[in-house]
């Protein structure tokens, strides 16, 4: 690595890890809300929508896509041994920060209040479009850089397997650009539009639908970096072998083939679409949720490699001997708590999906107990974990503060378990989502008033109270790793991954080459959303009237 690249990866990761912390103290906020402790955030002003909108963009896009764009920075040249294209990657890098930048400050000025998912007719000054856009344009180009690299590698050395830190980095930014285009369009030729005032009117269904096009595959771009850390790093962490290394590969085409035509589970509640292509979706989402069973049995395995290998016996004696708590392997529990943490996201994620379930949950605070199990589980332990890793790499660095980084996700998982648990009991029960309780229903003054869901709101402010400990525990590790001492000069200073061998490694000759699965992704994608998207625009455009978001009386 350059130094010019090593200096970006180090931006790339310490820059996010400040809008991250911002964004944690806005989720603390929010529990905080929630229970009507505040009425308006202390430190930046403003109420729960706004937090809220801070708390979800800045943890769940802004912060997982500079990782993941890092993380590809460094993995693919590094499995490769090719060199990054440094003029390209910080162009890419500096896209990205000027469109967070931008997103950030209007967000802060109460801007932008709009939630992460941005449903007109909620709508952002325009800066917050622009800002995001320049953001996925940066991650594109990012991505873009890397293919040159995969292409001659494969040119010269045809007939090898490409190595499967590649093959998960390709396929997360494979699922990406495809997602993005939608969530493209709706921005570019509907929302910033409106917010510019250039057009007056915007298609709700239609921007939810393409939203989700998009929406579903966000979640699979912030878990497959965690997948590739979980296969290519782990089972080595773990003193042991990957399992299959075929599985490894299924699990990942597998990806690109069910990530995209699911999105409508999350819409089974709108109307305007037809329930039988509402079925067809939630059919393809039990097939997505298949790499991650097959994950399950994979890494599983490869654990009990490892923990035999390391003297452990019998039926589950050999999980007793696995390096949980040894600091020098501290990036292993970031991926063991993440993974045990998974196990319950995974178990809700199908609840979610099973369409009749879903009217049971939807829009309840059981669905944000899902995703704290998920995307602020596993993926993000897994990120702070691989941002450790990667800037003690780039900056050469000692980790500092080993046993408190090695605690970090113990605690946090102690927390997320009893935060997730509250919601989503108190999902169960009927209590929203997306609704300051604090003002209502946890609000002995207010007619709304449910005094049965008291105990589960205060559960989930103990459970966001110990999440956000951790969280400040490993801001504390990561900068005093960030400001201690380098270690050697940076020529001396050689970057290196834990990559792990097969244990069984199969030829996978079905599974080396992209190409069939994108063109079947591209074919599933046509057939699920084409009747969506026409029942869309049948129902909106020829069926019903347009309603002014001001007024209950149709437009015309
Ligand atoms: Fe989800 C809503 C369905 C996975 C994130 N999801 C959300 C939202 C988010 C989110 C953010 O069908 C809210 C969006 C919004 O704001 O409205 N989800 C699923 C399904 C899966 C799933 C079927 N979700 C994820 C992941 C996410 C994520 C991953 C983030 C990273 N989700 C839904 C649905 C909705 C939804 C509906 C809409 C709900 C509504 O009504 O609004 C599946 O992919 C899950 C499959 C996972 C498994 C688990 C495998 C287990 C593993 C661990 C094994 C453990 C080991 C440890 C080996 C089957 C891999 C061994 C231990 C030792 C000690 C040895």
């Amino acid at each position: 690595f350059s130094k010019s690249a090593k200096h970006l990866n180090s931006v790339l990761i310490i820059i996010p890890m400040v809008l991250l912390f911002i964004g944690v103290y806005g989720g603390l906020m929010q529990t905080l809300f929630r229970a009507g402790i505040i009425q308006s955030d202390p430190f930046m002003g403003g109420d729960y929508y706004k937090g809220l909108t801070i708390h979800g963009v800045l943890n769940a896009i802004v912060f997982t896509t500079f990782f993941a764009v890092a993380l590809g920075n460094a993995l693919i040249p590094y499995a490769l041994k090719k060199h990054l294209n440094t003029k390209i990657a910080w162009t890419s890098g500096i896209l990205m920060l000027v469109g967070s930048v931008m997103a950030g400050i209007v967000m802060l000025m109460g801007e932008a209040t709009v939630l992460y998912t941005f449903y007109p007719p909620l709508k952002a000054n325009p800066a917050f479009y622009i800002g995001l856009t320049l953001l996925v344009v940066g991650s594109w180009i990012a991505f873009f850089n890397w293919i040159p690299m995969y292409l001659n590698w494969r040119k010269e050395n045809s007939g090898k397997k490409t190595p499967m830190a590649v093959v998960g980095m390709f396929t997360t930014f494979i699922v990406w650009f495809i997602a993005t285009i939608s969530v493209a369009i709706e921005i570019l030729f509907m929302l910033l539009p409106w917010s510019l005032g250039l057009i007056d009117e915007v298609n709700v269904m239609l921007a939810r639908t393409l939203f989700w096009f998009f929406g579903h595959p966000l979640v699979y771009f912030w878990l497959l970096p965690a997948y590739v850390m979980y296969y290519v790093f782990m089972p080595k962490l773990a003193g042991g072998k990957l399992y299959s290394d075929m599985a490894g590969r299924l699990v990942f085409m597998m990806f690109v083939l069910f990530s995209i035509p699911v999105g409508t589970h999350h819409q089974y509640m709108d109307p305007a679409i037809g329930a039988q292509w509402k079925f067809l979706h939630g059919i393809f989402t039990f097939a997505v949720a298949l790499p991650s069973l097959i994950t399950a049995f994979t890494l599983a395995a490869s654990l009990e490699h490892a923990g035999r290998k390391r003297g452990g016996t019998g039926l589950f004696g050999w999980m007793k001997t696995l390096p949980y708590f040894d600091k020098e392997k501290w990036f292993f529990s970031y991926l063991i708590a993440g993974l045990i943490i998974f196990a319950f996201g995974g178990i809700s994620g199908i609840v979610n999906a099973s369409y009749q379930m879903n009217t049971v949950v939807h829009n309840t605070a059981w669905i944000p107990g899902h995703f704290h199990l998920t995307v602020a589980g596993p993926v993000l332990l897994a990120f702070l974990g691989g941002s450790m890793y990667l800037i003690q790499q780039f900056m050469n660095k000692k980790v500092k503060m080993k046993g408190w980084t090695l605690s970090v996700p113990y605690i946090y998982t102690i927390g997320v378990f009893i935060f997730s648990w509250g919601l989503m009991r108190g999902g169960i029960l009927g209590m929203p989502r997306r609704t300051n309780t604090g003002a209502t229903y946890a609000n002995p003054e207010s007619v709304l008033y449910q005094p049965e869901w008291m105990m589960y709101i205060d559960i989930t402010v103990i459970g966001g109270v110990i999440m956000f400990i951790a969280i400040v525990i490993y801001i504390v590790a990561f900068f005093a790793t960030v400001f201690s001492k380098s270690l050697a000069t940076e020529e001396e200073a050689a970057v290196t991954f834990p990559i792990s061998e097969p244990l069984h490694d199969e030829p996978a000759l079905l599974l080396r080459n992209f190409k069939p699965y994108i063109i079947i992704a591209l074919i599933l994608i046509a057939l699920s959303y084409a009747p969506v998207i026409y029942d869309v625009i049948q129902a909106t455009y020829d069926g019903s009237a347009p309603y002014s978001p001001n007024s209950p009386v149709p437009l015309r």
